[in-house]
């Protein structure tokens, strides 16, 4: 099939999804390796062998831009489709369990997440085994709110006997999920459509992350102050937090770098103004900085 066709519409009655199904369903034309003038950038995040690549290759098509993560032995594969006017760029990150940078894939993976900032980051699920890859969906959550959660291989979860509450899954994590089996193409408009939502604002993400434990609370009371002052922008201040006790030493470098800060910058009330990382708040922050790690 060529990189500019419009998905096929094979999708069972009632999906929901296509056409034929909901004459307010989308259509989506894969753009292969056109990756030059894209709207928003879309990451793909998992745990192996959940169907990442096949959620991929639907969406955009065999014509990928493949290559390494710079400086990294790791795979890349990018690609880009359409919907509804939007040219999206689709970012395939290493498959994952985590995202502690306790690998090289992790380390990717989290990266992209954080300072590639992607415009909303799916995070696809096995449905025959989803407790254990919810894991990866938290972790994204911590890092930032625009998450769409794919439930996939929905067909293996039905001739397993699984079923998968979804709207009782999307009432827990507070962001969209959607129910996909990609080999067979079902499900992926719905979720181009939750995509599109999170990204213009028509879908809030409200991500309700598991409690923090009381102890490890206090501590973060202590440090997320700090966060918050060094990068006021910053949607994820309390997963930062959390890196400094572990003494991510990334995420450290990247606070007193005034890299994080330069992610985010915060307009302040003067039109046009944009607060840059100063060099004296950087120093106060070393000095600070200094005694989180040893926490
Ligand atoms: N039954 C079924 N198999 C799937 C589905 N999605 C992917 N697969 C298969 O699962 C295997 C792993 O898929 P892949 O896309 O490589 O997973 P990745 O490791 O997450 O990139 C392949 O054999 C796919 O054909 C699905 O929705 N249903
Ligand atoms: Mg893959």
């Amino acid at each position: 099939m060529s990189s500019d066709t419009t998905l096929p519409n094979t999708h069972p009655d009632n999906c929901g999804g296509c056409t034929s199904c909901d004459p307010n369903a989308v259509t989506t034309q894969r753009l292969g390796v056109k990756l030059d003038g894209y709207d928003f950038v879309v990451a793909l995040a998992g745990n192996p062998n959940t169907g990442k690549t096949t959620v991929f290759n639907t969406l955009t098509g065999l014509k990928q831009h493949t290559g390494n993560w710079p400086g990294k032995t790791v795979a890349r594969a990018e690609g880009a489709f359409a919907c509804r006017g939007k040219r999206y760029k689709l970012v395939d990150l290493p498959g994952t369990y985590s995202l502690l940078s306790a690998s090289v894939d992790e380390e990717v993976a989290r990266d992209f997440v954080l300072f590639g900032k992607p415009d909303c980051t799916v995070v696809v699920t096995d449905a025959t085994a989803l407790q254990r890859n919810l894991n990866l969906a938290y972790q994204v959550m911590e890092i930032t709110p625009k998450v769409v959660v794919c439930v996939n291989l929905m067909d293996e979860a039905k001739r397993k006997g699984i079923t998968v509450d979804i709207p009782a899954l999307q009432e827990l994590l507070g962001v969209p999920v959607v129910a996909t089996a990609a080999r067979r193409n079902q499900g992926i408009d719905k979720l181009v459509l939750a995509v599109a939502g999170v990204i213009d604002g028509s879908i809030q993400c409200e991500p309700k992350l598991p409690p923090t434990p009381p102890k490890l609370q206090k501590v973060i009371d202590e440090i997320l102050p700090m966060v918050k002052r060094m990068v006021p922008g910053l949607p994820s201040p309390r997963w930062v937090a959390y890196r400094l006790i572990e003494g991510d030493h990334r995420i450290r470098q990247a606070l007193l770098s005034g890299e994080l800060a330069g992610l985010y910058p915060v307009r302040l009330p003067v039109a046009g103004v944009v607060n840059q990382p100063v060099a004296d708040g950087v120093s106060d922050l070393a000095s600070e900085q200094g005694e989180v790690a040893h926490v």
